[in-house]
């Protein structure tokens, strides 16, 4: 963090059309309000921008469906979702919509600039679907077929949900109106392009070495892998970089400001990502602050950050900076840490199948449920999907809970408080306790990792400091000190140290746990942790300083976390039964209607996803068709076979861990793939050269992945 510094951390601004999901909130919400809470703690100037997204067809075929007006869907989305949001303890400094009218004029008044600079934008003339019945042009979401990358039947005009990629109208097969269901018509229309093609050449060195107009603007390195990567093969791709139409025929959005443009709107994906400038601008003059300073000027002391999902990073990380440059005087963003997708107990999200729980609902079912928000921001955390996808599991959820929160957190600070009470009457005594050498590294860690965006590492970092005071508490035992001899200064001094332990906790998880923060805090007896402050208790962990005074009289000691499986009181259990129950009772409806679907029946174990990897690293790999043409059981190792490979060329010995599931006589003669050049290596004394590959089901049921008869030994396999 700097000081000098001027920080804008965004969260993607999510559609008023519908609630949103745990998936939405670990994705862009949760990690951008642990970033901006640390930023906080050390005094930095920050603000945290989000708002309603409110045009585009989204939202109008959303209010058609439900029968009511656009403008009643927003109300009631904006509102249900910053409701939410609050709740959960998200911090925004400002939470806007982009139906207000300040953000139609910065909108309107960003494209007005863009034509007058000249170059920019163009006019075109262009075939366009359009529906008959309707009398009505068909743009992004108003239009489904078949994706041309990955046959999806229902991708949509603008995107393929299936397979991410970004689609135009034309692009897809078998396109259907989703007005009429008729196949539409194409007609000629006009828009206006944004000429995006010109923006390549500085966009690609930009993302590919952090450097902008001759300045080193970010270090590259700091980016996530999965967004450069995605970045590049979008820039790299023959045709990624085309004009853009950045207007549609709609009559919901903000319109054209062009003489003659009448029932044209701004396309949503042009205006949306201009909506943190106009929220900036709305927090600036509610709170007496110029906006600019957070937009503009020195470049060096800009630091945009935009939260989002993998879905939106090209709208991010290519086409919203490219307006920002073509505009002028803007800063572009220093990162886009994006991250991947939370799935839901072995599945996407699906709100149709009812598979998956909503921000509002959570709150509503797990009302009676303690410490509520925390449990789940914790939960969400603790399982971040930052570079690959993650699995939400309501028995992970309990885990957490009652492995981090109630055995090590609330744990450690019930003790070292009911210590404190029962030994001193509540007063901390030595005045000489500080807080150790190691803890001093940790919260170091802690800190890097977060500015790296790498919160889940810093999650466990925190716990590891609760466990820490734990077995500290635990060596150190001053209740059997306290028995042989009472007047020692040990008992006071690792009381007191425990004590400091306690308030840089407090202090440390209010980036993560808010709630829990201030309830530490009320345990000893102070106010809640205020902005600034883990800045100070840096500076005094480096001097050497107490986090609290001797002398300080703290409260009364209070069960902070209950475990959620608890012999004596099934409460908390329950309501995560209930959930898992709702899970079971869609997975029986399934298995009614679809028998055959045996594999569903029961809640699926997927392995979890590995990191994503580049093309480089996959293209490495050789693999090869094969043939089993000999095997033997290894002595003493039950799980061994020793195999004889054929590859056309060269015969191979392969050690493979089959031999619990294949017998020497049934591999021979199977028609196998082998992972070629993986270096030897020698196993149980075989040396061997290669590895077969299986696939293995969530049971451990082993299957050999095969080409096919037709297919002989030694073939390459892409
Ligand atoms: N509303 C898409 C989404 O919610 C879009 C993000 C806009 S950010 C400027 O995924
Ligand atoms: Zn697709």
């Amino acid at each position: 963090m700097d000081k000098s510094k001027k920080y804008c951390v965004t969260s993607a601004l999510p559609y008023a059309n519908g609630a949103l999901h745990l998936g939405h909130l670990a994705g862009a919400y949760l990690p951008a309000d642990i970033y901006v809470r640390y930023l906080r703690g050390l005094g930095a100037d920050v603000i945290f921008i989000c708002g309603s997204d409110e045009h585009g067809a989204a939202i109008t075929i959303r209010a058609k469906k439900d029968g009511i007006s656009p403008r009643e869907i927003i109300d009631k989305y904006h509102a249900l979702n910053k409701a939410t949001f609050e709740q959960l303890g998200i911090s925004f400094d400002h939470y806007d919509r982009t139906s207000a009218p300040l953000h139609h004029e910065t909108a309107q008044a960003f494209f007005k600039k863009l034509i007058d600079k000249g170059g920019e934008l163009e006019e075109r003339l262009s075939e366009q679907y359009f529906d008959e019945e309707y009398q009505q042009f068909l743009a992004d979401r108003y239009i489904m077929g078949e994706c041309p990358n990955c046959a999806n039947p229902e991708a949509y005009g603008d995107q393929c949900e299936r397979c991410g990629t970004t689609l135009s109208p034309l692009e897809l097969k078998n396109p259907k109106s989703m007005l009429s269901g008729a196949t539409p018509i194409l007609k000629e229309t006009s828009h206006w392009y944004f000429r995006l093609d010109k923006h390549g050449d500085w966009l690609r060195e930009w993302i590919k070495t952090g450097v902008l107009d001759g300045q080193q603007h970010h270090d590259p390195k700091a980016w996530k892998n999965h967004v450069v990567g995605q970045c590049l093969s979008w820039l790299d791709d023959g045709d990624g970089l085309q004009p853009r139409s950045i207007t549609r025929d709609l009559d919901w959005g903000i319109p054209v400001p062009m003489p003659g443009a009448e029932g044209k709107v701004l396309y949503v994906w042009f205006d949306a990502p201009i909506g943190y400038i106009s929220s900036t601008k709305q927090w600036a003059a509610d709170n007496g602050k110029n906006w600019e300073d957070y937009w503009k000027g020195d470049p060096d002391k800009l630091q945009l950050v935009h939260f989002i999902g993998k879905d939106n990073i090209v709208f991010h990380c290519i086409v919203f900076p490219a307006m920002l440059k073509a505009h002028g005087d803007y800063a572009l963003p220093v990162n886009v840490p994006a991250n991947q997708f939370l799935n839901f107990e072995g599945r996407k999200f699906s709100k149709s199948k009812g598979w998956g729980i909503e921000q509002h609902e959570y709150l509503e079912e797990f009302a009676d449920f303690p410490n509520k928000e925390d449990a789940l921001r914790w939960a969400l955390i603790r399982n971040l999907p930052e570079n690959k996808d993650a699995d939400f599991k309501w028995d992970e959820f309990v885990d957490f809970y009652d492995k981090d929160l109630a055995d090590k957190l609330g744990n450690f600070i019930n003790r070292v408080i009911t210590l404190t009470n029962s030994y001193y009457g509540g007063i901390a005594t030595a005045s000489s306790a500080t807080v150790p050498d190691n803890i001093k590294g940790l919260v170091e860690s802690l800190c890097e990792d977060i500015e790296a965006y790498n919160l889940k590492a810093a999650a466990s970092t925190l716990v590891e400091i609760a466990s820490w005071g734990n077995q500290y508490l635990q060596d150190t035992a001053p209740w059997a000190i306290r028995k042989t001899d009472p007047d020692s200064p040990v008992i006071a001094l690792c009381i007191s140290t425990s004590l400091q332990l306690v308030n840089l906790l407090a202090v440390l998880c209010e980036p993560f746990i808010p709630f829990t923060s201030l309830k530490i805090r009320n345990l000893l007896n102070l106010p809640a942790v205020k902005t600034g402050e883990l800045g100070e208790v840096i500076a005094k962990l480096k001097n050497g300083e107490a986090l609290l005074p001797a002398g300080h009289q703290v409260g009364q000691p209070e069960i902070l976390f209950a475990k959620i499986n608890d012999r004596n009181d099934k409460s908390r259990l329950e309501i995560i039964e209930r959930q898992k129950a709702k899970l079971e009772a869609i997975l029986a409806a399934e298995q009614q209607s679809n028998p055959e679907g045996a594999g569903n029946s029961t809640i699926q174990q997927y392995s979890p996803m590995k990191d994503e990897i580049q093309y480089d690293d996959f293209a490495k790999m050789d693999i090869r068709t094969a043939t089993i043409t000999a095997a033997e059981r290894i002595p003493k190792a039950d799980k061994l076979l020793k195999l004889t490979v054929d590859l056309g060329f060269e015969q191979r010995t392969v050690a493979s861990g089959i031999a619990e599931q294949f017998t020497p006589e049934e591999v021979v003669g199977k028609q196998v793939l082998l992972l070629a050049n993986l270096a030897p290596r020698k196993i149980r004394g075989v040396e061997s050269q290669g590895m077969i590959l299986m696939a293995e089901d969530g049971e451990g049921k082993l299957s050999f992945v095969q080409a096919g008869e037709a297919f002989g030994p030694g073939l390459g396999v892409k």
